[in-house]
């Protein structure tokens, strides 16, 4: 080894993105990037640097490239995609390891993902420890591979296998990865770097994966794998055009393909939805982080109070992930019926294959039952999910109060209620936090963790602790009715019913929010969850609303009729012609437009594009309310809970990613209309705030 290839300083004087570690007659290219090692534009011209050292030293045989840290390479640096392509860009690194006359292997723990398995696939050899995983999920960010995963990968694995991993993004452990020939040798134990070495010292010479054939395989394993992909990316352009890329490796020079498959990456990462999906990725990640550093109090049994649907739902969710639950209801019968829908939820989960356990039978062994809340004696953390009333609650927090250890978490699931009128009833209240479930329990990500006045940190920690060991998603929220989600919702939902009084019908509502992002629209959803509990709601309020509110009435007339929604086979569609989604019902047509007339509001028809932006104006300036009040950390979380509670789609990013797309004198236009809708009580948020803390 010669002092060169050791010297490479940063002008900087910061810690260089790579260097070169010799060892004997090998050297370690060490990717050091945290925390992720990212391949960032200093990395790329970290790495061309250490290739061309690395070439020109006569003592050095052979190069290993290798991460700092926890991990190889995570991908490209998602942050630089909203950017131009900053030189050197990935592609030309991985011709200059390939035009290297010496064997490079890449020595792979932690991830090798996206362009950092494309790295690995320019080597001439792949070590990997066994724990590590590897894949290509660039069309989970709207993008395809764009360093030659759609044509390297083939070239080891077959086409209808990479036609899988390119399409889903599917992210594998490396023993299937060594099995389908992407990794060459699983080291054991934890010396990557001696194992690496050893293999890398025993190489014949360079095997340059891009010049190798495409194995053999029938025409119909590749058609079938296509027809899958196309199948589940149905309507994505990022699938579409990663079959594509996947399928040249087989027809096209592999230069040719090779440019193809660049020209679709810098295409579709400059797309709406590649903006979308990254705006996401990064809210994601974001979300559940604390401020200070308070650590989640120890949690490995979980009390839930109330064996209804929400109740089991969340015993079933406790046990999927392996906690020790007991579900306690003073009801036999309520009990004895919440054992059948903890089976069937966890039933579910196993199909589905999110269980960690063997089987659904081994997960619901986790779930002990009892009569009486004396049997939460001694664990961790308790969920009250008994009737949403104030009187019941605090009577059945008081008594948890009474029993669970001094060191014990309290949580309700209430999704209205005033958590701190309920946390000071207990007189612990720094014990006492909300977790907002979303119903179906265990298919819905979001959970709501609700911060009280005086929550105390710890508790907080443990119920974001909690929602990320069940696989949801926290987004820790303040105090207030509704909290972030239903808030917003209620004012999504008024908005629509204004313009049923305006001269909307419900279906063409419903189409314009579907064409907006939501997988549903509001009537439809009504519909499938019923509208007796909000009919109940409002007869309860019906008191205390002041008379100036604007108040619209159709709901009211449809229940009087009968009409619950899917369960009576009517509501505000008519399903009595079948399954789906129900029909038009010229009941309700009339019905709509003879409430409307007795308002005597004008009638008018109502284009797409404005019944759009009079509910994006709704919902961001709800929005703006909520982040200015505190009660939302962030425009980026408040977009995650429609996308995973309200089903908004996630390759648009959320209402207000959609509406910060639009000019600033739009958006205001929005909210003005949205208010003028309103009317009395109609209260103005910070929207320019709200939009200026959303990222281009
Ligand atoms: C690609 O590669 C395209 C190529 O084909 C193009 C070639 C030309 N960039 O998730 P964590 C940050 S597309 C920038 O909490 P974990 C993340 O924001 C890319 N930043 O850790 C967070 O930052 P902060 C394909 C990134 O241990 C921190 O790292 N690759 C990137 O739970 C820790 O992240 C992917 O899609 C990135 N690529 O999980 C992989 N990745 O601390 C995406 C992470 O400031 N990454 N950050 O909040 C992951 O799946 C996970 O991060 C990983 C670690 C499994 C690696």
């Amino acid at each position: 080894m010669t002092d060169s290839l050791s010297q490479h300083q940063e002008p900087n004087g910061e810690a260089p993105a790579v260097h070169l570690e010799p060892d004997g007659d090998i050297a370690f290219i060490v990717i050091d990037n945290p925390p992720v090692n990212a391949s960032s534009v200093a990395v790329r011209s970290g790495l061309l640097d250490a290739i061309e050292r690395l070439s020109g030293d006569a003592g050095i045989k052979a190069g290993i490239i290798i991460g700092a840290g926890s991990t190889f390479v995570a991908g490209a640096d998602i942050k630089e995609f909203g950017r131009p392509p900053s030189p050197p860009e990935l592609p030309t690194v991985l011709a200059a390891i390939e035009a290297c006359p010496k064997p490079i292997a890449a020595a792979i723990h932690g991830a090798a993902l996206g362009g950092g398995l494309e790295l690995a696939l320019a080597c001439d050899a792949r070590v990997a420890l066994a724990d590590a995983i590897v894949g290509l999920p660039e069309v989970t960010l709207g993008i395809i591979p764009g360093a030659g995963g759609t044509q390297r990968l083939p070239r080891l694995t077959g086409i209808a296998t990479a036609l899988d991993l390119v399409t889903s993004g599917r992210r594998i452990g490396v023993r299937e990865a060594a099995k389908l020939g992407i990794i060459d040798r699983v080291v054991e134990g934890k010396s990557l770097r001696d194992g690496a070495a050893a293999f890398v010292r025993a190489l014949p010479g360079k095997r340059i994966v891009a010049d190798l054939g495409v194995p053999p395989e029938t025409d119909e394993a590749i058609a079938q794998a296509e027809q899958r992909a196309l199948k589940s990316g149905r309507g994505r352009e990022a699938v579409a055009e990663a079959v594509k890329a996947v399928k040249n490796a087989a027809v096209l020079p592999v230069r040719e393909a090779l440019a193809q498959e660049r020209a679709a990456f810098l295409r579709l990462r400059d797309s709406e939805e590649a903006a979308a999906l990254r705006y996401n990725f990064f809210a994601e990640r974001q979300a559940g982080k604390l401020d200070g550093h308070a650590r989640a109090r120890p949690i490995n049994s979980v009390g839930v109070v109330g064996a209804g649907t929400m109740g089991a739902g969340i015993a079933s969710v406790c046990a999927a992930a392996g906690l020790g639950v007991i579900l306690v209801d003073a009801n036999t019968g309520a009990l004895e019926a919440g054992k059948g829908r903890v089976s069937t939820a966890l039933i579910d989960l196993h199909r589905v294959g999110k269980l960690k356990a063997a089987s659904a039978e081994a997960a619901a062994a986790h779930v002990t039952y009892a009569d009486n809340i004396a049997a939460l004696a001694g664990v961790d953390l308790v969920i009250e999910a008994v009737f949403e009333d104030l009187q019941v609650k605090t009577d059945v927090l008081q008594r948890l109060a009474a029993t669970v250890r001094a060191d014990a978490v309290i949580a309700t699931n209430t999704s209205y209620l005033d958590l701190d009128q309920l946390a000071e009833a207990t007189h612990r209240p720094a014990d006492v936090i909300g977790l907002h479930f979303f119903a179906p329990v265990h298919r819905m990500r979001l959970l709501e963790v609700v911060r009280g006045a005086k929550s105390d940190p710890t508790a907080l920690a443990s119920g974001v602790w909690l929602a990320k060991t069940i696989g949801k998603l926290p987004i820790i929220a303040g105090v207030c009715e509704g909290f972030i989600g239903n808030r917003i919702y209620t004012r999504y939902r008024a908005q629509c019913e204004y313009m049923l009084e305006e001269g909307a019908l419900p279906q063409e509502l419903d189409a314009a929010m579907e064409d907006l992002g939501f997988a549903m629209g509001p009537f439809g959803v009504s519909d499938l969850s019923g509208l007796d509990i909000a009919w109940a709601t409002r007869k309860r309020k019906a008191a205390g609303r002041d008379p100036r509110e604007r108040y619209v009435g159709i709901a009211d007339r449809i229940c009087e009729m009968g009409r619950l929604g899917r369960k009576t086979g009517a509501g505000w569609y008519d399903y009595s012609v079948g399954s789906g989604r129900g029909a038009v019902d010229p009941v309700v047509t009339e019905l709509v437009r003879a409430e409307a007339l007795k308002q005597g509001r004008p009638q008018k028809i109502l284009a797409r594009a404005e019944m759009q932006g009079r509910v994006l104006g709704a919902i961001v300036n709800e929005a703006a309310l909520l982040l200015g009040e505190g009660i939302a950390r962030s425009a980026a979380e408040i977009d995650l809970v429609l996308v995973n509670g309200f089903g908004f789609s996630k390759f648009r990013g959320g209402p207000v990613f959609q509406a910060s797309r639009k000019a600033p004198a739009e958006i205001e236009a929005m909210v003005e209309a949205a208010g003028q809708a309103t009317g009395f009580g109609f209260k103005r948020g910070d929207v320019g705030s709200l939009m200026a803390g959303v990222p281009n």
